[in-house]
């Protein structure tokens, strides 16, 4: 027994009368006078109190009961009894697709506990709320909980959109005939899944930003106003994912009413209890109405209300509310003799309260989670809710129904298996018609077509506009920006210096006066846009908000003042990478969602990218999102000063992974021209499933005019960008060369022809993961076809014959130039950032680094030297010349 229940109650007789007045004095001015004039004597005594000195704990919460209380609730719509039913035989379903998948192999894994806990949630939101798109209404976006589909297969098979085939190859992809993706993946099931969610936390945050895009999109008049919603079912565990809460008070702060979440509070996560010691309930509660939310709380079930309504001193909403989860959990479990001895044994009045109930009956007092006549009521106040978002805490039972194998007990998230008596009892207590022969292959079961449950199912989605999950891709493809756009930077900026920043941001404003695609530009900033240069744009396109500018800004005088407007283009998202990329998630997918294609550019930086974010990066993949990842400030060495914690030489291999995204480290204005021109036609107008990384560095030099015939390479990755003149030359070499770093590369060109006679070529690499693709792809195909002619990685093309010896630089670690020295004809030497940042200048970095002319010199005459084509001596001079300290120490770990 925890020490709550040995708690005395201490009020005397006396002041229980007392109270009894107080709250028949309250009951009064309700009755007569309504809920306003009662809240605003409550607000007036509590005033008056503080100004005597009485003290009034903080409290965010309200009692432990539900927030709409038994007399406010709507009647019930639907029929209870079919909905039980099929809400019955979607449990066994999807109990049985798990426990048969892992039957067929073992290990296979799944999740029955999760599903079963929610699935009254789910039903009642599948028959009476969610709506389905048509072209009548946009329908509701729905995050489905991760480890929940088990449960929506199994409805999607009752509406007979799956087949028993489908549900056999639950978590089977690989099958022939594919498979039911293990969790929502829409790249697995792209015309079922819309959002991957399981990867816990990243729902929650998607949603919020998702809504706020959907208010976008009308603010702007890029779609129509809906009342469509966006609803987020999560895990109470899964709050505890800092990207779950992290983002809540935007959507309290732009007045969500659109968002609903729905935290299935079943106590438990994988381990064990969420919060045995505490309350997870309520500590949501007061988390999220601290933020200005809408918090409905939905804990017990119909058969409690006769005895609340019984509890006129509130004795039973105290042990309520001082029973802990972990109380609860065992109380799920436990005997009703246990129930009725520490619950309410801690008091003789609550023991008298339950004195006409059998002990059978205390156990089958219900949790308002799986009692939909509750669940619908904080539902419908959820939709009708006005000015705020709103969040349903609602409590349940982990692995309700499945008895000894797992109800409420701390394995259950594990279980993948019943036992032949556990099917029994599962059937039997859900009324299953299966034989008891049948029962131990856990059989699917779906009625026939013209059944009342199946009938019941197809017309309650037909009310509601369609089914759901469903991804449906209607929309046109865009028309392509002007060519004339990308002219200026093709011809190079003459004698005039500017940064690849400097034009990706000129290139940004010309699109967003495109007559094609202009209005579907999403600038994506997490307060950064100062720092790139953007800041023009406020005044040019407007930084999005839903009520304008209600403020004279500060620098109204000036001409890029910073301006808020109801159909501003740019989503300034304060210091959030992740709710900027959920931002980009939103505006990248919007073309599947609401068949708009509009073009998100987030721009950021870069260090602040994939290792930050990477998680949401990958759902973005996923996602078959679409759009521009700019990388801002990016080289290591580039970025002077910033040091340890802002240079970033890594974000170019941690984008390898992803495997349809696209990254280029451009080092001049039209290579960035021909990438963004080319993605947005390959994205938009060819509807390819790829998204666009692309750093931007802010190193001023001029930018020279596109070679011709460079189009092809730039976007394969490389292209010859200066031969070398001295053609005579014995001793030569090929500089490969990326970013800021190509002009180190160019000086080490001219130093060597001057200095050394090297004759060099120096060409750019744009994107060694496309060199790398292009050279695995060759290769698998090579091994996967020994009789045919050999395909020729484009790499090898190149440089077939390329003389000399391979030295690579950037501004990025050394893997990625080593990633593709296999497809040369001879070794490379990488040149690279290994190592953490420094604060220092760029001349300071590239010689810390070894990343300048210098050492890209010293590389190429150490490798003539293992060629035996040059002295050591010559080397050893060149090392002097050019005062290189051989006892410096290496960047890699210093
Ligand atoms: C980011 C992340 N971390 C860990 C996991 C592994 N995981 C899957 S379910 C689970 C517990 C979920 O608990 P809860 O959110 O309470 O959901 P419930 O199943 O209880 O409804 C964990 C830890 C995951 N899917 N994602
Ligand atoms: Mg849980």
């Amino acid at each position: 027994m925890n020490k709550e229940h040995n708690k005395k109650i201490e009020t005397t007789p006396e002041e229980e009368i007392e109270n009894r007045e107080w709250i028949e004095s309250l009951d009064y001015v309700l009755d007569n006078s309504g809920e306003k004039r009662a809240a605003l004597l409550i607000k007036k005594l509590q005033i008056h109190a503080q100004k005597r000195g009485v003290k009034l704990p903080f409290t965010a919460n309200t009692p432990y009961i539900n927030s709409i209380p038994v007399e406010k609730q709507p009647k019930y719509p639907g029929d209870p009894e079919i909905e039980w039913k099929i809400r019955s035989l979607i449990r066994w379903n999807a109990m049985a697709m798990v426990v048969r998948a892992n039957r067929l192999e073992e290990g296979i894994g799944g999740h029955i506990s999760t599903f079963a806990s929610a699935a009254a949630l789910y039903e009642v939101a599948f028959n009476h709320f969610l709506r389905g798109r048509n072209e009548n209404h946009e329908g509701d976006i729905v995050y489905f909980q991760g480890h929940a589909a088990p449960g929506i297969y199994a409805r999607a098979f009752l509406e007979g959109r799956l087949s028993i085939e489908d549900l056999q190859n639950f978590r089977r992809d690989l099958q022939p005939e594919g498979g039911l993706t293990s969790y929502p993946h829409p790249w697995l099931m792209p015309d079922f899944w819309q959002f991957p969610t399981v990867s816990m936390g990243l729902s929650p945050i998607m949603a919020i930003y998702q809504a706020r895009f959907n208010r976008y999109l009308e603010d702007r008049g890029l779609k129509k106003p809906s009342d469509a919603k966006v609803w987020a079912f999560l895990g109470d565990g899964e709050t505890d994912e800092p990207e779950t809460l992290g983002a809540i008070t935007l959507a309290s702060r732009e007045h969500l009413d659109n968002l609903i979440f729905v935290v299935n509070c079943n106590l438990q996560r994988l381990d064990g209890p969420v919060r045995g010691n505490g309350k997870i309930i309520q500590e949501l509660e007061a988390i999220f109405r601290g933020a200005g939310w809408n918090v409905l709380k939905v804990i017990w079930g119909s058969n409690w209300d006769p005895l609340i309504s019984k509890d006129a001193d509130g004795i039973l909403v105290k042990r309520m509310t001082d029973a802990l989860d972990g109380d609860y959990q065992k109380y799920s479990v436990a005997s009703g003799e246990y129930i009725r001895d520490h619950f309410f044994g801690t008091d003789p009045r609550l023991r008298e309260m339950v004195k006409e109930l059998s002990d059978t009956d205390l156990q089958k007092l219900r949790r308002g989670g799986h009692d939909p006549e509750k669940i619908f009521p904080a539902f419908k106040a959820a939709i009708e809710n006005k000015g705020s978002p709103t969040v349903i805490l609602a409590k349940t039972i982990k692995g309700y129904g499945l008895g000894e194998a797992g109800e409420g007990r701390n394995i259950t998230h594990q279980q993948k298996k019943l036992n032949e008596d556990e099917l029994k009892l599962f059937k039997k207590r859900f009324d299953i018609p299966i034989s008891d022969d049948d029962v131990s292959r856990a059989p699917f079961y779906k009625p026939p077509d013209d059944s009342p449950e199946v009938q019941y199912i197809k017309q309650r989605r037909e009310e509601l506009g369609g089914y759901l999950p469903k991804r449906e891709v209607v929309c046109d493809p865009i028309k392509p920006p002007s060519e004339k756009l990308f002219d200026e930077f093709y011809k190079g900026s003459g004698d005039r210096e500017a940064a690849t920043t400097m034009a990706f941001v000129r290139m940004l404003a010309k699109m967003l006066k495109d007559k094609n695609i202009g209005k579907l530009i999403v600038p994506i900033v997490p307060d950064e846009a100062r720092t790139f240069g953007m800041e023009a744009l406020f005044r040019q396109v407007g930084i999005y908000s839903h009520v304008g500018q209600l403020y004279d800004p500060v620098d109204a005088e000036t001409l890029i003042y910073y301006k808020e407007a109801v159909d501003g283009q740019i989503l300034e998202e304060g210091i959030t990478e992740a709710g900027s990329m959920s931002s980009f998630i939103a505006a990248g997918t919007a073309y599947a969602t609401h068949g708009i294609n509009t073009i998100p550019f987030f721009i950021y930086y870069s260090m602040f990218g994939f290792q930050r974010i990477g998680d949401l990066a990958w759902a973005a993949g996923d996602m078959k999102c679409k759009g521009f990842m700019i990388g801002g400030t990016a080289g290591r060495t580039t970025l002077a000063g910033e040091g340890l914690q802002h240079q970033d030489g890594h974000s170019h291999l941690l984008a390898y992974p992803l495997p349809n995204l696209k990254a280029y480290d451009p080092a001049f204005a039209y290579e960035i021209a021909v990438i963004i021109q080319d993605g947005i036609k390959r994205m938009y107008v060819d509807r390819e499933d790829i998204f666009y990384y692309i750093t931007v560095m802010n190193e001023s030099y001029t930018q020279p005019a596109m070679p011709d015939g460079a189009k092809e390479g730039i976007l394969k990755g490389m292209y010859k960008f200066k031969d070398s003149t001295n053609k005579k030359a014995k001793l030569r070499a090929q500089l490969f060369g990326s970013g800021t770093i190509l002009n180190e590369v160019l000086k080490a060109q001219e130093v060597l022809s001057e200095k050394y006679g090297v004759a060099a070529d120096v060409w750019s690499v744009t994107s060694y993961k496309e060199l790398y693709r292009d050279g695995l792809d060759a290769e698998r195909w090579n091994m996967l076809h020994p009789s045919e002619i050999k395909r020729v990685p484009y790499l090898t093309e190149c440089v077939k014959d390329a003389p000399g010896v391979f030295v690579a630089a950037s501004d990025y670690v050394m893997a990625l130039p080593d990633s593709i020295s296999q497809w040369l004809p001879r070794p490379l030497v990488s040149l690279g950032t290994d190592g953490f940042g420094r604060s220092a200048g760029r001349k300071d970095l590239r010689d810390f680094f070894e990343v300048d002319w210098r050492y890209i010199t010293l590389a190429v005459l150490s490798s003539l030297t293992w060629e035996k084509k040059i002295n050591p001596e010559i080397v050893e001079k060149a090392i002097q010349d050019m005062d290189i300290s051989p006892s410096k120490p290496n960047p890699i770990l210093s």
